[in-house]
């Protein structure tokens, strides 16, 4: 038939090059040069995908996030703005493995009959990318594949990651009770601007934040973000946006971003922080958000995924209590195995809220979220974001305050539903939901690192003759297997005081990662040099 004859033929031009491709934790990942087939090949399960949910609009982003220039990658969004469901990953790895045109046609029949896909259905496919020279290339290797089954698509050139998602959602939930916001770029700085101008009303930022933006896309959209924000004067914020340079490519991620910040545990050297000057850094697709200072004394401290969701859910927490609807919602937090353990303490402990525990990747935290009516999840890389769940919206949206005081904290919850990007982590809101936080509370970076002293600790990079035989369960917490390296690790971790540690294989890396917290930084230091030596 006519798809058969136009895959093969579009096919045809996009060759798969020798490998085997996964589609892993984030999509597909790799050197751009071994890209062209893959995009093309996701672009076909674009529109299977769309078909199969009767032409809602599906996302489909090329970026490589914080990974060195000269990489790109794939990854699809489903139409809530939520990252591609999880059993479609296998089909799109079948697709991108197939080994010649033919096969690749046939792998397709099989998936759409499997799938029960109706092939005449609509097919609505939305893309974008960010500032990688390979980039335009790859978006029209994907729209090579979207003409070949006649889908209709919009392309939507450089835009963040969480923009794209936001996108999707906004498309598919316009007209309904649960719209989104206005369908384009300007839709999507207006709602997070109109509800960051509503948070402050009255309220005022202390000086100003300097922003990296990782060289990445994130620079010129906070740049046009900051339009629409009125400026620190006028109630708005005083962004100083550095590590701006969209013009090299080669400068991507390069001594700069959240990934830098976050794995070296220093400024960018590029930095010309003075003392307790607020600092923040993005990653290369700005859905990371690291905040960091120097103190009196020159020391570096580092405010992580972990630092924003203590301090987010604190927020919260005190919104629940001000504005009167703390019974009526269940508030609680989601962290990874990497998160340090006194955050955690911290919010049990102080805070009072539940912690759920997911493994690595933000769709296992943004589903855990979902089982709270307010869900605050962050990856200690700096991850995350607020969710709320619809009885949440209801509750905020018809609660009658019954003083100026709960007038006021329920004002500032709905800002934050305009303010915060629910469809997925996103930089540009984290950084201005912690603006808003900062300014309410009146810290500046020295208060909020003192809400507690995070536990020494060391991640290390374990290369391993296989990394397949490493099974995590547990949240990833403990190995079951190889048989019996677990019992020598609980003994170890047994001999240090607040010692934690646990070992898994990376999702993104052929290594395994090893990470171990103590009491003292020598003791974390030669726990995790212990453990990485049993992994071994
Ligand atoms: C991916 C994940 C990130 C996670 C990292 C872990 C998304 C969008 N990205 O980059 O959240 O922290 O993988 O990498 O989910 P690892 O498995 O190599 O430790
Ligand atoms: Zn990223």
């Amino acid at each position: 038939d006519a798809d058969k004859d136009n895959i093969l033929e579009a096919s045809a031009r996009h060759p798969k090059p020798a490998g085997n491709f996964q589609y892993g934790t984030a999509g597909f990942r790799m050197k751009a040069n071994l890209l062209d087939s893959v995009v093309f090949r996701v672009g076909l399960l674009a529109v299977l995908r769309s078909k199969k949910l009767n032409g809602q609009t599906i996302g489909l982003m090329i970026t490589a996030s914080h990974n060195p220039p000269e990489d790109n990658g794939v990854k699809l969004v489903d139409p809530m703005g939520e990252m591609l469901e999880q059993t479609w990953e296998t089909h799109a790895t079948t697709l991108a493995n197939a080994p010649s045109d033919e096969a690749l046609f046939a792998a397709f029949a099989k998936l759409s009959s499997d799938l029960k896909v109706r092939m005449d259905s609509p097919a609505r496919v939305i893309f974008a990318r960010d500032t990688r020279a390979s980039g335009i290339t790859l978006a029209a290797s994907l729209v090579d594949a979207l003409d070949a089954l006649k889908a209709e698509y919009t392309d939507y050139k450089l835009q963040t990651t969480p923009q794209l998602h936001y996108l999707v959602r906004a498309i598919n939930t316009k007209g309904t009770p649960h719209a989104y916001g206005e369908v384009s770029e300007k839709g999507y700085y207006e709602k997070i601007a109109d509800g960051f101008k509503l948070a402050m009303k009255h309220r005022q930022t202390k000086g100003h934040v300097v922003v990296d933006c990782a060289n990445g896309v994130g620079g010129p959209k906070l740049r046009e973000m900051t339009k629409y924000l009125a400026s620190a004067n006028e109630g708005g914020i005083d962004i100083k946006v550095v590590c701006d340079d969209v013009v090299n490519p080669q400068a991507l991620n390069v001594q700069c971003g959240a990934d830098f910040v976050k794995t070296q545990q220093r400024a960018p050297p590029s930095s010309k922080a003075s003392p307790l000057e607020r600092c923040a850094s993005l990653d290369g697709d700005a859905d990371r958000l690291v905040y960091y200072f120097i103190d009196s004394s020159n020391t570096f401290h580092l405010l992580d995924g972990d630092r924003i969701a203590t301090l987010t859910a604190s927020f919260f927490a005190d919104l629940g209590r001000a504005s009167g609807l703390i019974d009526r919602l269940n508030m609680g937090v989601v962290q990874t195995a990497y998160a340090n353990g006194a955050s955690t303490r911290y919010i049990t402990e102080n805070l009072q809220l539940p912690v759920i525990c997911t493994n690595t990747g933000v769709k296992h935290l943004h589903h855990a979220a979902t089982r709270f009516d307010i869900g605050v999840y962050f990856e200690a890389n700096g991850h995350g974001t607020v969710i709320f769940s619809a009885k949440a919206i209801k509750e905020i949206n018809r609660h009658e305050p019954r003083s100026p005081a709960q007038a006021d904290a329920l004002e500032t919850m709905k800002s934050l539903v305009a303010l915060i990007n629910q469809a997925v982590g996103d930089a540009l809101s984290d950084l201005l939901l912690v603006e808003v936080i900062l300014a309410h509370k009146n810290w500046g970076v020295q208060e909020w690192l003192n809400t507690y002293v995070d536990l020494p600790n060391r991640l290390v990079r374990v290369e391993v003759r296989d990394r397949g035989i490493f099974k995590a369960v547990d949240a990833e917490r403990k190995l079951e297997a190889p048989l019996n390296i677990q019992k020598e690790i609980d003994d170890l971790v047994g001999k240090y005081s607040k010692g934690r540690s646990f070992a898994r294989a990376s999702g993104t890396e052929d290594a395994v990662r090893v990470y171990a917290e103590a009491a003292t930084r020598g003791e974390a230091d030669e726990l995790a040099a212990k453990v990485a030596a049993i992994v071994q």
